[in-house]
């Protein structure tokens, strides 16, 4: 495979429990990050369909991981946002037991790409969520979304200084990249694929 380019994304199914798991037939990247930080916009942007996913201006839209088949070679995996505030607890309980069967069930998962604003600190669920992929061995990357909200000098700061804040806060041990992401400016994109390509060539 040369350069990763997304020539066929199709929404394959969802998955409300453990039992509608697609069934690990093919590897898959799954996109985490709390509402709103423009999971489905990243999806939409590397897959060049501003419609595949469904894009919100409110948040907490997304409440099922959904799958979308890329090239028949991949899925590419969008979960439920975390941290919206208006929530019930009864919602945020079922949002960690679906996340729960999704860690234990996902046998093909080859990377997360864990989604953070990059204007902001990351909150407590971004370092669980660094955390779960440390404990559950797999390869994560931070993706920075929204760089077009920061100036282009400052983007690299940013990226640095949301490094150092995991790094300190969060207990993964592993070494991982940030990537300054822009949907709305179409920027980013092809390193994220780089990444995914590279998470799929390496034998585990
Ligand atoms: N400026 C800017 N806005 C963005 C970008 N990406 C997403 N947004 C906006 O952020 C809002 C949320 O985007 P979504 O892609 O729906 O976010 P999500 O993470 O999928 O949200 P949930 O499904 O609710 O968890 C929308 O209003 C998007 O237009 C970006 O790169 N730049
Ligand atoms: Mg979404």
């Amino acid at each position: 495979m040369d350069e990763l380019i997304i020539k066929k994304a199709v929404f394959a199914t969802s998955m409300a429990k453990r039992a509608d798991y697609p069934g690990g037939d093919l590897p898959e990247i799954a996109f985490a990050g709390k509402s709103n930080v423009g999971k489905s916009s990243l999806i939409n942007y590397l897959a060049n369909n501003g419609k595949l996913a469904y894009v919100s201006k409110q948040p907490g839209k997304t409440r099922l991981v959904n799958y979308y088949t890329i090239n028949s070679l991949f899925y590419l995996v969008d979960l439920p946002g975390y941290g919206y505030a208006k929530v019930s607890k009864a919602e945020k309980k079922a949002w960690a037991a679906l996340m729960q069967d999704y860690f234990d069930i996902a046998a093909g998962l080859r990377a997360l790409l864990i989604l953070m604003d990059i204007r902001h600190d990351p909150t407590a669920g971004d370092l669980q969520m660094a955390d779960w992929a440390a404990y559950y061995g797999v390869p994560f990357a931070v993706v920075a979304t929204k760089a077009d909200k920061v100036a282009k000098s400052k983007r690299f700061h940013a990226a640095k200084k949301m490094k150092d804040y995991i790094v300190a806060n969060a207990h993964t041990g592993v070494n991982f990249e940030v990537i300054p992401v822009s949907a709305a400016e179409k920027k980013g994109g092809a390193q994220v694929l780089s990444y995914i390509k590279a998470r799929l060539e390496e034998v585990r």
